[in-house]
């Protein structure tokens, strides 16, 4: 990919937000060039992957005049109580976990609470598969299967060995998706995999004398075949800091059958007497290590 600004000079278009980099944004055009664009104040939460419309001045410049609505974003509140959004127009968040690290159940429920907030999909991904036979307990494999029952994929992943990689990017196709996961599961190692080339892309930008590539945004990178990947650390490890308890139960989606049936309307599914989705997880309808997990989230809200 290359960064051609002068074909589109005058001219004007509709493209996708890849990085912004002090007050400008890197946006890509419809044939796949590149564009660096200035954009008016009030569109200044323009963020990575945002579908914007640009329009070519003649001192050569260009400048955003629209956003297109969102399907969804991934924001944070700044230090000084902003919200500021670091990626928009996300399909699908592949959550990794590994054997060594061991992994956190409690935050793979947190992370798909994020997912079925947002409206996308998830891949749950167990990395460091060769780590499996020594570090697996029967109990993680109890919370896979329970995983998989209600409907989320777990694909199993071996970055020193190349396992795994072939049907992540079958997975990734056709999606704007993140990576995320704690520190020391293999990310970085995942990511090198699935985008060998795409270090060249930010090369360019910081080379372009606009100063360092401050992180409060993401790098949307094209992967190919209608895949992209959104990155940077912030969003790797990103926590959502507005949840409250109704979007918590929303976020557990095998509650759902059950939200309507609880004696209480703002029922948070705890203490509460006739509560349908305690019922569920008593009766084993739905998974009672989840429902006990979903209990301590809520009250560490
Ligand atoms: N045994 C084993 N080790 C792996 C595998 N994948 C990655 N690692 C190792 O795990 C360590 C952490 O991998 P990273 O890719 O740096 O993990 P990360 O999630 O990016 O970590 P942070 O950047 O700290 O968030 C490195 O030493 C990798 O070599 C794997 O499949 N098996
Ligand atoms: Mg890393
Ligand atoms: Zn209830």
């Amino acid at each position: 990919m290359s960064t051609n600004s002068d074909t589109h000079v005058a001219t004007q278009g509709t493209g996708r937000v890849i990085t912004r980099f002090g007050a400008e944004l890197l946006v890509m055009c419809g044939d796949k060039t590149t564009l660096r664009c200035t954009t008016k104040r009030k569109l200044d939460n323009a963020a990575c992957g945002d579908w914007v419309d640009w329009q070519g001045n003649p001192t050569g410049t260009a400048r955003i005049d629209k956003l297109h609505p969102r399907k969804n974003a991934i924001t944070r509140l700044t230090y000084r109580g902003r919200v500021n959004t670091i990626a928009a127009n996300v399909d699908q968040l592949i959550i990794v976990s590994s054997w060594l690290p061991e992994p956190f159940w409690d935050l793979v429920d947190r992370y798909l609470v994020v997912a079925e907030e947002l409206g996308a999909e998830a891949v749950i991904v167990i990395n460091k598969q060769d780590l499996a036979e020594q570090y697996a307990t029967d109990a993680d494999r109890v919370a896979l299967a329970e995983y998989e029952a209600i409907g989320y994929s777990v694909l199993h992943m071996n970055t020193l060995e190349n396992i795994g990689t072939d049907e992540l990017q079958q997975r990734m196709r056709g999606k704007t998706n993140i990576l995320l996961g704690r520190s020391g599961v293999g990310k970085s190692s995942i990511a090198n995999k699935i985008m060998p080339d795409a270090a060249i892309l930010t090369a360019n930008i910081s080379d372009s004398g606009e100063g360092r590539h401050t992180t409060t945004t993401a790098t949307l990178y094209d992967l190919g075949e209608d895949a992209y990947l959104m990155d940077s650390p912030g969003v790797r490890d990103y926590a959502p800091d507005n949840l409250d308890a109704i979007k918590l139960a929303n976020g557990y989606r095998e509650f759902k059958p059950y939200l309507n049936g609880c004696h209480f309307s703002n029922c948070t599914h705890n203490h509460e007497p006739k509560c349908s989705v305690r019922n569920a997880a008593n009766s084993g309808s739905i998974s009672s290590n989840r429902y006990q997990r979903y209990l301590d989230a809520l009250n560490n809200l």
